[in-house]
């Protein structure tokens, strides 16, 4: 496909680069995005079960959820999209790999610099002391599993309503803000504060790429907005970055 020439311009020349992705990037490896028709068990949103409440009043469904979710993740793979994002990386000196999703594909794909602002869904910690709990989780015995504390075992992920990790949000508000790009991929860009990180980037007179199968909240502040696919995208951008 056709690139601005500014884009490539600023691809060629750029020394700080910021990615944030979301779902959307998954979605080639088989992943269920959040918010698509094929959404994770649609018959609930993300909003009702990845809150303290779902866990606190239904323990079992919410577990039930994650060990479907990490199940799938098991069998998955990294996609030309996450692959592409190993190679960008390569080309510039300030490269920062901002990701809403849980599922671990940019770091098995081979990303050096990611932000993992939502957590990881393959980690475990107990809700009261906050340790991380490395046991089996097993939820035919009926119970929950708790840690040595007492305290209940939970995924170590960020819930709605929930801070984000402080070191890997304020890094990522850092990059957004010195970034000279910024793409946004496979992002609803319905959820904050990652969110607003493009529009930080766009702030700070980053030239500002979406990327995304539809338009979004986001794409009339893009300079540059194409629908498609990240499978497809990105390695046409890596083979401009390659001449
Ligand atoms: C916080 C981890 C407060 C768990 C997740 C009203 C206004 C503004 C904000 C709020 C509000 N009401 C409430 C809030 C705050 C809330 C929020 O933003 N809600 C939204 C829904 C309005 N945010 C929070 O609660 C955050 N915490 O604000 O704390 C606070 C402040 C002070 C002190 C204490 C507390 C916490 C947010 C984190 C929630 N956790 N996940 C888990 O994963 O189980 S969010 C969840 O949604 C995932 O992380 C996911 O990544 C994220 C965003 O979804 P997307 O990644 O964008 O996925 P989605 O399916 O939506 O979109 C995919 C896109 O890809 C689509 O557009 C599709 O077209 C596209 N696509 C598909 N295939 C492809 C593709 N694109 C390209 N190529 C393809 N092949
Ligand atoms: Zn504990």
């Amino acid at each position: 496909m056709e690139f601005p020439e500014v884009l490539i311009e600023r691809l060629k020349k750029a020394k700080k680069v910021a990615i944030l992705t979301g779902a959307g990037i998954s979605a080639e490896s088989g992943v269920p995005t959040f918010r698509g028709k094929e959404g994770l068990w649609s018959k609930f949103r993300p909003e009702e079960l990845a809150t303290v409440e779902a866990f606190m009043s239904n323990p079992k469904l919410v577990w039930e959820w994650y060990l479907h979710r990490r199940e799938i993740m098991s069998k998955v793979a990294p996609n030309a999209g996450h692959y592409a994002l190993v190679e960008m990386e390569k080309f510039y000196p300030d490269f920062t790999l901002i990701t809403q999703n849980v599922d671990g594909l940019h770091r098995r794909a081979g990303s050096q610099k990611v932000l993992e602002v939502h957590g990881n869904i393959t980690k475990n910690k107990c809700f009261e002391c906050g340790e991380p709990f490395e046991g089996e989780i097993n939820l035919e015995s009926g119970g929950m599993p708790l840690c040595e504390c007492g305290g209940r075992v939970r995924p170590d992920v960020v819930w709605f309503g929930e801070m984000l990790p402080e070191r890997a949000l304020s890094d990522a508000f850092d990059a957004s803000s010195r970034a000279e790009l910024f793409f946004s991929i496979g992002t609803s860009a319905l959820v904050h504060p990652a969110a607003a990180m493009p529009l930080t980037a766009r702030r700070h007179q980053a030239y500002l790429v979406e990327i995304n199968l539809e338009p979004t909240p986001l794409t009339e502040y893009a300079d540059f907005a194409v629908q498609g696919k990240a499978g497809e995208i990105l390695p046409q951008l890596v083979e401009i970055l390659k001449k």
